[in-house]
């Protein structure tokens, strides 16, 4: 088995208690989740840390709205967080609170070791802080003097007497660990926007507070009874504490983090506090901390006021746990913002759940059935399909560059390779006629060679969709554990005999009617037609019309191409980590300044294929008629990588 003594620590952010989980919190939280369980599966041993943020001013009045103590205020929202993540199957090891004992503990233990290197003086601050994001601004900062230059609310004045931090001790070396470990943040793409903040000047950071009590007191030996400590330096210590900081240290060998996965909205702390606190702790520092990006609603911001909140429970009890983790994962690549709908949900599930991976079970245990009474083996694969078992193998090898890189959508998409072969092979092949024609050799090669893709599908996803991929299993006959993940995935061995049992469906198709806008009837708007007049023989389905992705990308540099002049190399960038390569024979109808940063659509899940030797990732759309060539843009700009349907 692969290097089992290595230590993983995933975490999520610790969510505030003043409001419930909703979908971005359960797409942090599912996304740790595959990375833990993906770790474990590979043999690593792993620890996963979640928990609640119960501290500070926002709890603070959120309860005082509710009647409520802050204590019995967090406890219930607390609880509801925890009970979601047990419902959802979350594999964490330990649910953290801030109101924990040991935690305050640790945190005070931290101020004191901070306070001993130098670190933390005692001072007056004054300036702005906005309670929603709980963080301090200067004046400057500020939006029309008063807003919060992130959530765009009031700020409140602050001036009272305060501990700080020397957050600006620190701004050479958060500078030279951002050059030195390029893929400290994730994705990299990320990391410009904090390095430009540090090189702007660090001011010491306020670390205590006043005029409220619900927090973390100072350590006894500072003798400050009227202090708290700020919610942030609080909150980032869980991190340590859940391991034993200041405590027990029993699982400190956990430690440096490999992962803190984080909303974009938090990667400034804990890309330039976080590191600094530790820094001051001299504390190894963290891996990498790996920011996602924001899901919207129907392509607006989800707001208690507005109604549009996504509540997982909701979508998990319509559509299935897996089929909402599976989206999440999927449909959007990590670090780009998102939209949930339940259009895209329903194709995502009818398409690649229901239609590829659910009926290429159901096919195998058809077949099975059918010819071989359930049983199957693998003596014969080697001999027919030797050559598509290496293309699968080296797919399969490549996906373990794709995980710890948070390219989470490629590792799915690849996967998903080789369920395109298994589906295809059955195409290829007709097992049907391999048994008409006597080959019934050829025809349990094929069905074995199929059932292996599938078990090799089955141990890969499961970190994806657990509950599922342990459904699969079961029909195949075999188990999903780390010692099979190394005999079927990194000694790519063959499973050498398969029972099938026939299992429910395993992604019944989804059957929603989202066309269904109220149109006035015929009687009240005779204009309104109710029989179709169009006349075409290549009429298609709205499920081979979504076959197709559409996206709109932004032309990022355009080059021409050596001894052509119809054709440009442009870069267009779909929201990717990175940008497309398409050649486009549009040469003759735009120049480079014309094509130069604006937007187009193009054709996304295209087969790549080589035009004047250089590769094309997708096609630009374009229409021409004899007045010429124009390309098709959205007439309003649109998000990097948006889908059109
Ligand atoms: O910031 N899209 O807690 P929080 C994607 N307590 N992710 C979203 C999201 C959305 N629309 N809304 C929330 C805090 N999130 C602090 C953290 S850590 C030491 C302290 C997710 O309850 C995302 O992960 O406001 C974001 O970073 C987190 O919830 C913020 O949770």
């Amino acid at each position: 088995m692969k290097n089992k003594c290595k230590n993983i620590y995933i975490t999520t952010p610790i969510y505030y208690v003043n409001d419930i989980a909703h979908i971005g919190h359960a797409y942090t939280t599912i996304i740790a989740d595959m990375l833990t369980r993906y770790s474990k599966i590979v043999g690593y041993d792993t620890y996963f840390l979640t928990g609640t943020d119960e501290h500070g001013l926002k709890i603070a009045q959120s309860a005082e709205k509710k009647g409520k103590t802050p204590q019995e205020y967090s406890d219930i929202i607390s609880g509801k967080f925890r009970q979601l993540w047990d419902d959802m199957d979350i594999s964490y090891d330990k649910f953290i609170r801030t109101t924990d004992h040991e935690h305050k503990m640790g945190v005070k233990k931290a101020f004191e070791t901070m306070f001993q290197n130098g670190d933390i003086y005692k001072g007056n601050y004054e300036g702005n802080y906005c309670v929603g994001c709980e963080t301090f601004f200067t004046t400057s900062q500020l939006i029309d003097d008063e807003g919060c230059p992130d959530c765009k609310r009031p700020t409140t004045v602050v001036k009272e007497e305060s501990y700080f931090f020397r957050l600006s001790k620190y701004q050479d070396r958060l500078l030279e660990l951002y050059e030195t470990t390029p893929d400290f943040i994730l994705p990299k793409s990320k990391a410009k926007e904090i390095i430009n903040f540090v090189k702007g000047g660090l001011n010491d950071l306020s670390i205590s507070r006043t005029s409220f009590s619900w927090g973390v007191p100072l350590p006894d030996s500072m003798d400050e009874p009227e202090h708290v400590m700020y919610v942030w330096l609080d909150a980032l210590m869980n991190y340590l504490t859940g391991l034993g900081y200041g405590g027990d240290k029993k699982l400190l060998s956990y430690w440096p983090a490999n992962i803190h996965m984080v909303g974009k909205d938090i990667l400034k702390f804990h890309s330039i506090f976080w590191p600094a606190f530790l820094l001051s702790l001299d504390m190894p520092l963290p891996k990498h901390i790996c920011a996602h990006g924001w899901w919207t609603k129907d392509g607006e911001k989800m707001s208690k006021s507005k109604g549009n909140v996504v509540n997982p429970r909701e979508i998990i009890s319509a559509y299935g746990l897996d089929e909402f983790r599976y989206f999440l994962m999927r449909e959007v690549p990590f670090g780009q913002d998102g939209d949930f709908s339940k259009r895209a949900l329903v194709d995502r599930i009818n398409s690649d759940l229901s239609n590829d991976l659910g009926n290429l079970l159901n096919r195998i245990q058809g077949m099975s059935g059918k010819y071989f009474k359930y049983k199957l083996n693998s003596k014969d694969v080697a001999k027919y399909h030797q050559k598509e078992l290496n293309i699968a193998d080296n797919i399969v090898t490549n996906l373990e560059n794709y995980i710890f890189v948070m390219q989470i959508s490629r590792y799915i998409e690849d996967i998903w390779k080789l369920v395109a072969m298994a589906n295809k092979a059955i195409a290829d092949y007709e097992p049907w006629n391999l048994m008409k024609d006597g080959k019934t050799d050829e025809a349990m090669a094929l069905v074995a060679f199929v059932a292996n893709l599938m078990a090799k599908v089955a141990v890969l996803v499961d970190c994806v969709i657990p509950h599922k991929a342990k459904q699969i299993a079961v029909s195949l006959g075999f188990e999903i554990n780390p010692q099979n993940y190394d005999d079927i995935i990194v000694k790519r061995q063959l499973v050498h005999s398969f029972f099938i049992t026939k299992t429910e469906q395993l992604f019944p198709k989804i059957e929603e009617n989202f066309e269904s806008i109220a149109l006035p009837t015929q009687e009240t708007n005779p204009s309104v037609k109710t029989t179709s007049t169009i006349e075409d023989d290549n009429i298609i389905t709205i499920d081979s019309f979504f076959a197709t992705t559409i996206k709109v990308g932004q032309i990022t540099e355009v080059h021409d191409i050596k001894k052509s002049d119809k054709l440009y190399r442009l870069l267009v960038d779909i929201g990717e980590n990175e940008p497309r390569q398409i050649v486009a024979g549009i040469k003759a109808y735009y120049t480079k300044d014309e094509l130069q940063d604006t937007q187009v659509c193009i054709v996304a899940n295209l087969k790549p294929a080589k035009l004047m030797g250089i590769l094309s990732e997708g096609m630009v759309l374009a229409s021409k008629d004899d007045s010429g060539l124009s390309l098709i843009r959205p007439d309003k700009e649109k998000t990097k990588g948006t889908k059109i349907s």
